[in-house]
């Protein structure tokens, strides 16, 4: 059994390439870092790779990491710029022993020095919506950041392998330095091929005060299929932050274990993931939380044509 599970309707494409090369018996590592790459690449995606949103400074700052669940090895690059690829500058950090988590310029450093390709990360569109969410935050009072979509994938390939991988821009208008959860192992990944993995999108802040995708992980190491355990994790921090401090930002998660079988659960309305397993196509799923218990929907035609149309509209700036 093969398998790759996605937060958001922008990782499908990904991971039907990626299901091409597990599908041909290739590694999870390979399946995992194309199927990122695709959504990095693809620039109306505001929140990952080009075409991501800038932090307050207008610059585009990017997390993303890379776990081998057979090894344990892991790699990771917080606030990195200017670099096309985060997620093959990360699993490339996954071959070190130490100095596998690089931040900023130091991230950059070793991703010249490996020859990996540059790029100005900060797309004409990114700018425009920049400019627009100053004017609003100006005049409406608004939070600077509503709205999410990091892609973060959890992969099982022929052979047993697992791998999860996460990339970012992290959340809009975020203060120049900040790291969120994406390239935390733990937080925003966690995988063990004896297991299986999970992998979180959302507020980082309030993701990592769980470090969720591990406790995802350690539920079903005990035996609790990947949607329970991806509901009791979410489900009690959901209600932790909220007892204590009052209230509790989104929280979504995905996860498979190593038969292939899937999980998600979300404590937001309208969480859209990707998944494809082997013997059937690429599905693209909506989950409704109904009192703590998750229903996931097909997306319908309309829907899916509303995401691409609302995602390429022209800014009204
Ligand atoms: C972060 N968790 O940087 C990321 C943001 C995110 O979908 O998930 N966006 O906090």
């Amino acid at each position: 059994m093969w398998g790759m599970i996605a937060t958001w309707r922008m990782a499908a494409e990904g991971i039907t390439k990626g299901a091409e090369i597990l599908k041909k018996g290739g590694c999870a590592g390979d399946a995992i870092e194309s199927a990122i790459k695709e959504v990095e690449d693809f620039p109306y995606y505001k929140s990952v790779g080009y075409g991501g949103l800038p932090n307050e400074e207008m610059e585009v700052e990017l997390d993303a990491a890379y776990m081998d669940g057979d090894t344990f090895d892991i790699g990771a690059v917080a606030a990195i710029k200017d670099f096309a690829n985060p997620i093959s500058i990360a699993r490339s950090l996954s071959n070190e022993k130490v100095n596998c988590v690089l931040v900023g310029e130091g991230a950059e450093k070793y991703a010249h020095k490996l020859g990996f390709e540059r790029k100005n990360m900060l797309s004409d569109r990114a700018k425009a919506h920049y400019r627009k969410r100053v004017k609003e935050v100006k005049e409406q009072e608004l939070k600077p950041y509503i709205g999410h979509d990091t892609v973060g994938m959890v992969c099982l390939d022929a052979s047993g392998k697992m791998v999860s991988g996460t990339s970012t821009s992290g959340l809009f208008m975020k203060r120049k330095g900040r790291v969120g959860d994406s390239p935390i192992i733990g937080s925003g990944l966690y995988v063990d091929s004896e297991v299986g993995g999970a992998s979180a999108t959302g507020l980082g802040e309030d993701l990592m005060k769980g470090c969720i995708s591990y406790e995802i992980v350690r539920l079903m190491s005990e035996g609790v299929h990947p949607q329970r355990a991806c509901e009791l994790a979410v489900n009690k921090l959901n209600e932790k932050l909220k007892k204590r401090r009052g209230e509790a930002g989104d929280l979504s998660l995905v996860a498979m274990n190593n038969k292939g079988e899937w999980g998600v659960a979300t404590n937001i309305e309208g969480f859209s993931f990707a998944v494809v397993v082997e013997g059937k196509d690429t599905e693209i799923y909506l989950t409704e939380n109904i009192n703590g218990k998750f229903v996931h929907k097909l997306a319908t035609q309309e829907w899916l044509d509303n995401y691409m149309k609302t995602r390429m509209a022209p800014i009204e700036e």
